[in-house]
Protein backbone atom coordinates (compact mmCIF):
# COMPACT_ATOMS: atom_id res chain seq x y z
CA UNK A 1 0.00 0.00 0.00
CA UNK A 2 1.09 3.50 -1.01
CA UNK A 3 1.54 6.46 1.46
CA UNK A 4 -1.06 8.58 -0.41
CA UNK A 5 -4.74 8.10 -1.21
CA UNK A 6 -5.35 5.92 -3.37
CA UNK A 7 -8.22 6.46 -6.45
CA UNK A 8 -10.79 4.00 -7.15
CA UNK A 9 -13.56 4.52 -9.72
CA UNK A 10 -16.66 3.58 -8.09
CA UNK A 11 -19.06 1.36 -10.06
CA UNK A 12 -22.46 1.85 -10.09
CA UNK A 13 -24.96 -1.49 -9.89
CA UNK A 14 -28.59 -0.69 -10.72
CA UNK A 15 -30.41 -2.94 -8.03
CA UNK A 16 -33.64 -4.34 -10.48
CA UNK A 17 -36.86 -6.31 -9.77
CA UNK A 18 -37.48 -7.84 -8.09
CA UNK A 19 -35.85 -5.89 -5.00
CA UNK A 20 -35.02 -7.58 -2.07
CA UNK A 21 -37.35 -6.82 0.99
CA UNK A 22 -34.69 -4.56 2.80
CA UNK A 23 -34.59 -2.16 0.29
CA UNK A 24 -38.23 -2.09 -0.53
CA UNK A 25 -38.54 1.24 1.17
CA UNK A 26 -36.61 2.76 -1.33
CA UNK A 27 -37.66 1.57 -4.27
CA UNK A 28 -39.28 5.07 -6.06
CA UNK A 29 -35.54 6.32 -6.19
CA UNK A 30 -32.39 4.69 -8.18
CA UNK A 31 -30.61 2.05 -5.93
CA UNK A 32 -27.24 1.08 -6.42
CA UNK A 33 -24.86 -1.60 -5.22
CA UNK A 34 -21.77 0.54 -5.26
CA UNK A 35 -18.37 -1.27 -6.00
CA UNK A 36 -14.25 0.05 -5.79
CA UNK A 37 -12.47 -1.02 -8.57
CA UNK A 38 -9.14 -0.38 -9.51
CA UNK A 39 -9.41 -1.52 -13.04
CA UNK A 40 -12.68 0.31 -14.94
CA UNK A 41 -11.41 -0.82 -18.04
CA UNK A 42 -12.03 -4.82 -17.27
CA UNK A 43 -15.75 -3.86 -16.42
CA UNK A 44 -16.45 -5.34 -20.13
CA UNK A 45 -15.90 -8.69 -18.11
CA UNK A 46 -18.10 -8.59 -15.29
CA UNK A 47 -20.02 -11.46 -14.52
CA UNK A 48 -21.79 -10.96 -11.04
CA UNK A 49 -20.77 -8.58 -7.51
CA UNK A 50 -19.30 -9.99 -4.26
CA UNK A 51 -20.51 -9.00 -1.13
CA UNK A 52 -20.19 -10.74 2.19
CA UNK A 53 -23.36 -12.46 3.80
CA UNK A 54 -21.98 -11.60 7.50
CA UNK A 55 -20.72 -7.76 6.73
CA UNK A 56 -22.82 -4.51 8.02
CA UNK A 57 -23.57 -2.18 5.58
CA UNK A 58 -25.59 0.82 5.27
CA UNK A 59 -28.19 2.96 2.96
CA UNK A 60 -28.02 6.21 2.19
CA UNK A 61 -28.97 9.21 -0.36
CA UNK A 62 -26.06 11.37 -2.39
CA UNK A 63 -26.50 14.52 -2.82
CA UNK A 64 -27.71 14.07 -6.38
CA UNK A 65 -30.84 12.03 -4.97
CA UNK A 66 -29.44 8.29 -5.64
CA UNK A 67 -29.45 5.26 -3.20
CA UNK A 68 -26.22 3.61 -2.58
CA UNK A 69 -25.60 1.00 -0.57
CA UNK A 70 -22.56 0.49 1.13
CA UNK A 71 -19.87 0.00 4.31
CA UNK A 72 -20.82 3.06 6.86
CA UNK A 73 -17.01 3.74 6.42
CA UNK A 74 -17.45 4.17 2.61
CA UNK A 75 -20.09 6.30 2.84
CA UNK A 76 -18.23 8.76 5.68
CA UNK A 77 -15.27 8.77 3.34
CA UNK A 78 -17.89 10.36 0.55
CA UNK A 79 -19.34 12.61 2.65
CA UNK A 80 -15.70 14.09 3.08
CA UNK A 81 -16.12 14.02 -0.55
CA UNK A 82 -18.66 16.26 -1.13
CA UNK A 83 -20.78 13.42 -2.20
CA UNK A 84 -23.57 13.39 0.35
CA UNK A 85 -25.65 16.58 1.69
CA UNK A 86 -23.61 17.51 4.62
CA UNK A 87 -19.76 17.36 4.20
CA UNK A 88 -18.66 14.87 6.89
CA UNK A 89 -22.13 13.16 7.94
CA UNK A 90 -24.16 10.49 6.48
CA UNK A 91 -27.28 10.18 6.91
CA UNK A 92 -28.25 6.40 7.42
CA UNK A 93 -31.26 5.49 5.96
CA UNK A 94 -31.08 1.47 6.69
CA UNK A 95 -28.58 -0.79 7.94
CA UNK A 96 -28.58 -4.35 6.53
CA UNK A 97 -26.26 -7.34 6.62
CA UNK A 98 -24.95 -8.51 3.65
CA UNK A 99 -26.97 -12.19 3.40
CA UNK A 100 -30.34 -9.92 2.96
CA UNK A 101 -29.06 -8.05 -0.35
CA UNK A 102 -27.78 -11.70 -1.74
CA UNK A 103 -29.33 -12.37 -4.96
CA UNK A 104 -30.15 -9.11 -5.77
CA UNK A 105 -31.14 -8.66 -9.44
CA UNK A 106 -28.29 -6.20 -10.88
CA UNK A 107 -27.44 -4.15 -14.43
CA UNK A 108 -23.68 -2.78 -13.81
CA UNK A 109 -22.14 -1.22 -16.85
CA UNK A 110 -20.52 -2.39 -19.62
CA UNK A 111 -21.23 -5.82 -18.73
CA UNK A 112 -22.08 -8.07 -21.92
CA UNK A 113 -24.26 -10.37 -18.79
CA UNK A 114 -27.33 -8.00 -17.98
CA UNK A 115 -28.30 -8.75 -15.44
CA UNK A 116 -25.42 -10.11 -12.83
CA UNK A 117 -26.55 -11.30 -9.33
CA UNK A 118 -24.97 -10.04 -5.65
CA UNK A 119 -23.29 -13.34 -4.54
CA UNK A 120 -21.43 -13.91 -1.21
CA UNK A 121 -17.60 -13.85 -1.40
CA UNK A 122 -16.10 -15.22 2.09
CA UNK A 123 -12.71 -12.76 1.91
CA UNK A 124 -14.14 -9.31 1.45
CA UNK A 125 -12.33 -7.08 3.76
CA UNK A 126 -14.06 -4.45 5.78
CA UNK A 127 -11.80 -1.69 5.79
CA UNK A 128 -11.03 -1.56 1.68
CA UNK A 129 -13.20 0.05 -0.43
CA UNK A 130 -16.79 -0.06 -0.22
CA UNK A 131 -17.07 -3.83 1.02
CA UNK A 132 -18.37 -4.59 -2.46
CA UNK A 133 -16.74 -5.91 -5.10
CA UNK A 134 -17.44 -6.01 -8.57
CA UNK A 135 -16.36 -9.42 -10.08
CA UNK A 136 -14.47 -9.86 -12.85
CA UNK A 137 -13.14 -13.82 -13.29
CA UNK A 138 -11.51 -13.57 -16.23
CA UNK A 139 -8.61 -11.03 -14.60
CA UNK A 140 -9.11 -11.36 -11.06
CA UNK A 141 -8.30 -14.72 -9.56
CA UNK A 142 -9.78 -13.91 -6.44
CA UNK A 143 -13.13 -13.30 -8.62
CA UNK A 144 -12.23 -16.86 -10.57
CA UNK A 145 -11.34 -18.65 -7.63
CA UNK A 146 -15.25 -17.42 -6.00
CA UNK A 147 -17.28 -17.95 -9.03
CA UNK A 148 -15.96 -21.09 -9.59
CA UNK A 149 -16.17 -22.27 -5.43
CA UNK A 150 -20.41 -21.22 -6.12
CA UNK A 151 -20.04 -23.14 -9.55
CA UNK A 152 -18.42 -26.36 -8.13
CA UNK A 153 -20.19 -26.75 -4.30
CA UNK A 154 -24.29 -26.87 -4.78
CA UNK A 155 -24.14 -27.04 -1.09
CA UNK A 156 -22.81 -23.98 -0.94
CA UNK A 157 -24.91 -21.93 -3.00
CA UNK A 158 -27.94 -23.38 -0.82
CA UNK A 159 -26.51 -22.05 2.16
CA UNK A 160 -26.65 -18.65 0.91
CA UNK A 161 -29.95 -19.64 -1.19
CA UNK A 162 -28.10 -18.76 -4.24
CA UNK A 163 -30.43 -20.24 -7.17
CA UNK A 164 -28.53 -22.31 -9.85
CA UNK A 165 -29.13 -19.62 -12.54
CA UNK A 166 -27.65 -16.72 -10.86
CA UNK A 167 -24.14 -18.51 -11.18
CA UNK A 168 -24.27 -21.56 -13.36
CA UNK A 169 -24.64 -19.33 -16.90
CA UNK A 170 -21.88 -16.94 -15.99
CA UNK A 171 -18.30 -17.47 -17.49
CA UNK A 172 -15.35 -15.77 -17.47
CA UNK A 173 -15.51 -13.44 -21.01
CA UNK A 174 -11.86 -12.62 -22.90
CA UNK A 175 -11.39 -9.39 -22.41
CA UNK A 176 -7.72 -8.79 -21.94
CA UNK A 177 -4.98 -10.24 -23.70
CA UNK A 178 -1.97 -10.93 -21.93
CA UNK A 179 1.53 -12.19 -23.69
CA UNK A 180 1.98 -15.79 -22.15
CA UNK A 181 -0.85 -15.92 -20.08
CA UNK A 182 -3.74 -15.70 -22.70
CA UNK A 183 -6.60 -14.15 -22.61
CA UNK A 184 -7.97 -16.00 -19.73
CA UNK A 185 -5.44 -14.82 -17.36
CA UNK A 186 -6.73 -15.37 -13.94
CA UNK A 187 -8.28 -19.21 -15.16
CA UNK A 188 -5.12 -19.67 -16.19
CA UNK A 189 -3.14 -18.10 -13.18
CA UNK A 190 -5.57 -20.16 -10.69
CA UNK A 191 -4.41 -23.58 -12.81
CA UNK A 192 -0.99 -22.83 -13.21
CA UNK A 193 -0.59 -22.41 -9.69
CA UNK A 194 -3.12 -25.53 -8.78
CA UNK A 195 -5.98 -23.16 -6.74
CA UNK A 196 -8.58 -25.20 -5.06
CA UNK A 197 -10.64 -22.17 -3.68
CA UNK A 198 -10.99 -18.76 -2.41
CA UNK A 199 -9.49 -19.69 0.81
CA UNK A 200 -5.90 -20.73 -1.16
CA UNK A 201 -4.54 -17.72 0.18
CA UNK A 202 -0.72 -18.05 -0.37
CA UNK A 203 -1.55 -19.64 -4.03
CA UNK A 204 -3.60 -16.87 -4.52
CA UNK A 205 -1.39 -14.36 -3.57
CA UNK A 206 1.47 -15.57 -6.35
CA UNK A 207 -1.28 -16.14 -9.22
CA UNK A 208 -2.59 -12.26 -8.19
CA UNK A 209 1.30 -11.33 -8.58
CA UNK A 210 2.04 -13.34 -11.49
CA UNK A 211 -1.56 -11.20 -13.26
CA UNK A 212 -2.04 -8.11 -11.70
CA UNK A 213 1.37 -6.38 -12.98
CA UNK A 214 1.23 -8.19 -16.86
CA UNK A 215 -1.90 -7.54 -17.10
CA UNK A 216 -2.03 -4.41 -16.50
CA UNK A 217 1.29 -3.36 -18.20
CA UNK A 218 1.15 -5.36 -21.11
CA UNK A 219 -2.27 -6.34 -21.72
CA UNK A 220 -4.29 -5.43 -24.54
CA UNK A 221 -8.18 -4.58 -24.81
CA UNK A 222 -9.97 -7.12 -26.62
CA UNK A 223 -13.38 -5.63 -26.49
CA UNK A 224 -15.56 -2.25 -26.92
CA UNK A 225 -14.77 0.59 -28.81
CA UNK A 226 -10.96 0.82 -27.25
CA UNK A 227 -10.53 -2.94 -28.47
CA UNK A 228 -6.81 -3.05 -29.94
CA UNK A 229 -4.92 -0.52 -27.30
CA UNK A 230 -2.82 -1.02 -24.31
CA UNK A 231 -4.67 -1.41 -21.01
CA UNK A 232 -2.46 1.64 -19.21
CA UNK A 233 -3.49 3.43 -22.01
CA UNK A 234 -7.39 3.37 -22.41
CA UNK A 235 -7.95 3.11 -18.30
CA UNK A 236 -8.57 7.09 -17.63
CA UNK A 237 -10.45 7.31 -20.76
CA UNK A 238 -12.55 4.16 -20.13
CA UNK A 239 -12.89 5.52 -16.59
CA UNK A 240 -13.73 9.13 -17.88
CA UNK A 241 -16.12 7.73 -20.24
CA UNK A 242 -17.84 5.67 -17.35
CA UNK A 243 -18.19 9.18 -15.04
CA UNK A 244 -19.67 10.73 -18.09
CA UNK A 245 -22.28 8.53 -18.84
CA UNK A 246 -22.90 8.71 -14.74
CA UNK A 247 -22.02 5.01 -14.77
CA UNK A 248 -19.07 5.53 -12.11
CA UNK A 249 -18.02 8.18 -9.54
CA UNK A 250 -14.19 8.96 -8.42
CA UNK A 251 -13.48 7.50 -4.52
CA UNK A 252 -10.48 7.80 -2.93
CA UNK A 253 -9.45 6.70 0.75
B1 LIG B 1 -10.36 -4.95 -8.47
P1 LIG B 1 -6.21 -2.78 -3.33
CL1 LIG B 1 -10.18 -7.46 -12.90
N1 LIG B 1 -12.02 -6.75 -0.13
O1 LIG B 1 -11.54 -4.82 -9.35
C1 LIG B 1 -11.34 -7.49 -1.04
N2 LIG B 1 -11.07 -7.07 -2.30
C2 LIG B 1 -11.53 -5.85 -2.65
C3 LIG B 1 -12.26 -5.03 -1.76
C4 LIG B 1 -12.50 -5.53 -0.45
N3 LIG B 1 -13.18 -4.81 0.47
N4 LIG B 1 -12.60 -3.89 -2.40
C5 LIG B 1 -12.09 -3.99 -3.64
N5 LIG B 1 -11.44 -5.16 -3.81
C6 LIG B 1 -10.72 -5.68 -5.00
C7 LIG B 1 -11.47 -5.71 -10.51
C8 LIG B 1 -10.04 -6.11 -10.56
C9 LIG B 1 -9.36 -5.66 -9.44
C10 LIG B 1 -9.37 -6.80 -11.56
C11 LIG B 1 -8.00 -6.98 -11.45
C12 LIG B 1 -7.32 -6.50 -10.32
C13 LIG B 1 -8.00 -5.83 -9.30
C14 LIG B 1 -12.43 -6.85 -10.40
N6 LIG B 1 -12.54 -7.42 -9.11
O2 LIG B 1 -7.38 -5.35 -8.19
O3 LIG B 1 -5.84 -3.62 -2.16
C15 LIG B 1 -11.12 -5.02 -6.29
O4 LIG B 1 -10.77 -5.84 -7.39
C16 LIG B 1 -5.96 -5.50 -8.10
C17 LIG B 1 -5.47 -5.22 -6.72
O5 LIG B 1 -6.80 -1.47 -2.96
C18 LIG B 1 -10.22 -3.79 -6.44
O6 LIG B 1 -9.97 -3.70 -7.86
O7 LIG B 1 -5.07 -2.72 -4.26
C19 LIG B 1 -8.98 -4.21 -5.65
O8 LIG B 1 -9.36 -5.34 -4.83
C20 LIG B 1 -8.45 -3.11 -4.75
O9 LIG B 1 -7.38 -3.66 -4.03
Amino acid sequence: EGVGPMEYTLIKMKVLDPVPKVLEPFEKKSIFLVAATLRPETMYGQTNCWLRPDMDYIVFETNSGEIFVCTYRAALNMSFQKMTADVGKVAVLAKIKGEQILGATLHSPLSSYSPIYALPMLTIKEDKGTGIVTSVPSDSPDDYAALRDLKNKAALREKYGIKDEMVLPFEPVPIVEVPELGNLSAVYACDRFKIQSQNDKDKLLEAKELVYLKGFYDGILLVGPHQGKKVQDVKKVIQKEMIQASQAVVYME
